[in-house]
């Protein structure tokens, strides 16, 4: 038990939990049961990865990135009691639409943010490009689509859980239609979820792993040193790009602003599974489970666009990891 809460947010108790191996000198260590959701999780999919996760209940649902075997991207609901055993529903999620131009047309890479007691998904969405399609439910049975958060070609797109400064805000990162070789994480702000600007940079690429382009990864986490952001970052090398995660410290009320950055990564391709798939080499963390009480963090990642991995943390070590490895560059 922490003396003093560093996460501002509630207690999940039944949170997914494994401790630190023995001897393992990493802060961010992996599921040993992982995959957790293997490739064939449904009887359509030919991959399941990339995929978003939250308390409900007295459990776990999530929204799952499948890709059939015909390799077209949607999106399916799952639940779970302990979040490591998943059912994930073979029919896709149906929107409810006012405006067919806007229409789910694809579905990859989905987040899910508790927000003023709502459910929002953002996900990359097709609309003349990749952009950041919106969407809530209550019930996780039906589903309401907002506009396009933004102008096409648009990825990652992050909802932070409450209002900032009177307004929502979203992290995002511009792109362009194929496999961006760039990518600079942003910050929009909305009055109503519906028209978003006030755009400000917030942390571009730096060398190393972190070279090629960055994302954020799973919802922002509030602590008492800011907001614990989670991203992926991409280097190239003579047999492609390689994605590996790193955390970031957001100021609080303008999460623009960078306190602090990690120069090493949390987590990089070396298992099998991270290593061996559709895309080689791909850690892509899309959610985190926080547990106030105990400060514990469950972070779920595709791995290898394949299957989705968990991995773990203590709050106050990745925290003091970002501060330990800092990097000015670039913020
Ligand atoms: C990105 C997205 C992700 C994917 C990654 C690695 O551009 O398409 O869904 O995990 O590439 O292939």
């Amino acid at each position: 038990m922490v003396e003093t809460r560093t996460i501002i947010g509630p207690a999940l108790p039944n949170i997914p939990w494994e401790e630190k191996p023995e001897g393992c000198r990493e802060v961010v260590w992996r599921s040993s049961r992982n995959p957790i959701i293997p490739r064939d999780a449904i009887s359509s999919s030919n991959s399941v990865f990339n995929s978003a996760v939250v308390p409900f209940g007295d459990g776990f649902v999530g929204v799952f990135r499948c890709d059939d075997k015909a390799r077209f991207m949607a999106l399916h609901f799952g639940r779970s009691k302990d979040g490591v055993s998943w059912q994930i529903d073979e029919e896709p999620i149906q929107l409810i639409t006012l405006d067919s131009s806007r229409r789910l047309a694809m579905g990859y890479d989905p987040r899910i943010t508790l927000l003023e007691g709502r459910y929002y998904i953002t996900w990359c969405n097709g609309f003349h490009g990749p952009t950041i399609g919106v969407a809530y439910t209550q019930d996780f049975v039906t589903y309401y689509q907002l506009e396009n958060a933004f102008l096409p070609c648009n990825r990652n797109g992050v909802l932070f859980p409450r209002k900032i400064g009177g307004m929502y805000a979203m992290l995002s990162r511009p792109s362009d239609k194929g496999h961006t070789a760039f990518g600079d994480i942003f910050c929009s702000l909305s009055p109503d979820l519906t028209f978003w600007g006030m755009h400000r940079f917030v942390m571009g690429t730096i060398g190393g792993w972190q070279g090629v382009k960055i994302g954020a990864g799973p919802v922002p986490i509030e602590t008492t040193e800011g907001w614990l952001l989670f991203y992926h970052g991409v280097c190239g090398s003579c047999n492609g790009f390689l994605y590996s995660m790193g955390a970031a410290l957001l100021d609080r009320d303008e999460p623009w602003k960078v306190l602090h950055r990690c120069r090493t990564y949390l987590l990089s391709p070396q298992r099998d599974y991270e290593c061996w798939g559709d895309v080689p080499n791909v850690v892509f963390p899309c959610a985190a489970l926080a547990d106030a009480e105990t400060g514990r963090l469950a972070i779920y990642y595709g791995a290898a666009d394949t299957v989705v991995a968990l991995a773990f943390a203590q709050v106050d070590e990745v925290i003091d990891y970002i501060k330990r490895n800092p990097t000015l560059a670039r913020r």
